[in-house]
């Protein structure tokens, strides 16, 4: 007869793995961190801009700010290569500019035109450029993880050495695929960072009140992967983070997950009652933990003059005005076009 095959020995509950180090504060040149300054400026004023032309009814449908949340996809980000792909949900505007494509493209997508980024029929949640690697813009909560795992396999087959920074929501990290891509990702060893952007609340709770783990930067650890905290409002300690998150996915030790902890100051969407929190708490962090003065103060230190940072905040402006204009002005799609680029029939 057979033996039985002996049955493996229990590990302890919390076995030792191998864990990345603690990130340290990213070390920024007075150069860098200028232009974590313009970018950052550059995503606050774009989307305050969009909240005008939104009440103004010049953009129509689903329309959800990032401001407030800025420093986490400028530090991530920065450290990113060209071979890299990006991925999120519907916040989706600053991580579009940061992929490189024009402000203009991504204004006039919200205005619904022609020349937008994806010819005025995605509107704010469905904006994709294969040319800069941003993987979309998705209103299905949590799909963007298993898409982003997707990518993660696509860059392993290819052998490209590319990773994907795949971002999704508190309110998304309970969804059920995000654990059916978590699984596969570490059994696979995909090189993919789960970057789970904690703005304290979902649609309309916050993260405590639906989360039976509200430390969601351990919501790897029933499949080996690690995960990492992060001050989502201090650019230095996101770039800092995306560092070890980085070279630890592109030495093959497969995903990790990066928690930043971070504040959204509008509503979810443009139309928001927003009972589940209070003004004071929202002035509070605006007041403390803004993530765009924490840089400028970190400029001013640096003895970087007054005036320049003026200049910056001019030329950011006038960037987000002509974008404006610009989305204003341009055509709407021709009728002939309300069929072209919906479905992929044939390849
Ligand atoms: C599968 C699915 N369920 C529900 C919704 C409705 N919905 C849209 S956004 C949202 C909340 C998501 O919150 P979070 O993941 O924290 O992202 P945030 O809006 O804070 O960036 C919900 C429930 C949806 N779009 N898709
Ligand atoms: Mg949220």
């Amino acid at each position: 007869m057979a033996k039985a095959p002996a049955l493996r020995k229990a590990e302890p509950p919390v076995p030792n793995r191998e864990r990345p180090d603690e990130p340290t504060p990213y070390a920024a040149s007075k150069d860098e961190l200028i232009e974590f300054y313009k970018q950052m400026l550059l995503i606050r004023r774009f989307e305050e801009k969009a909240g005008q032309l939104y009440g103004l009814g010049l953009i129509g449908g689903f329309c959800h700010l990032y401001i407030g949340q800025e420093a986490v996809a400028v530090g991530l980000q920065s450290a990113l290569t060209p071979v890299d792909s990006v991925i999120t949900g519907y916040r989706d505007h600053g991580h579009m500019l940061l992929c490189g494509i024009p402000p203009k493209d991504v204004m006039a997508e919200l205005t619904g035109r022609a020349a937008g980024i994806s010819k005025g029929k995605g509107g704010s949640m469905h904006m994709f450029s294969v040319e800069h690697k941003f993987y979309g813009g998705h209103g299905i909560v949590g799909a963007q993880v298993s898409l982003g795992t997707g990518l993660g396999f696509s860059h392993k087959y290819k052998g490209d050495g590319g990773v994907c920074l795949a971002y999704f929501g508190d309110g998304a990290a309970n969804q059920g695929q995000v654990y059916e891509s978590f699984n596969m990702a570490e059994l696979w060893k995909l090189p993919v960072i789960y970057v789970i952007e904690n703005n304290q609340y979902a649609m309309g709770t916050s993260v405590n009140r639906a989360s039976a783990e509200d430390q969601l930067y351990r919501r790897g650890e029933s499949f080996r992967i690690p995960g990492i905290q992060v001050d989502g409002m201090d650019v230095l300690a996101c770039r800092g983070a995306a560092e070890e998150a980085l070279a630890w996915v592109r030495a093959g030790k497969g995903p990790i997950i990066l928690e930043m902890k971070t504040y959204r100051y509008r509503g979810h969407s443009m139309s928001d009652p927003a009972k589940y929190r209070s003004r004071e708490e929202v002035q509070a962090v605006r007041d403390k933990s803004d993530p765009i003065e924490f840089v400028k103060k970190l400029l001013e230190e640096q003895g970087v003059p007054e005036g320049d940072l003026k200049g910056v905040e001019q030329e950011i402006r006038k960037i987000v005005n002509e974008a404006a204009d610009f989305a204003e002005q341009t055509p709407e799609p021709d009728a002939a076009e309300l069929y072209t680029d919906v479905l992929v029939e044939k390849y």
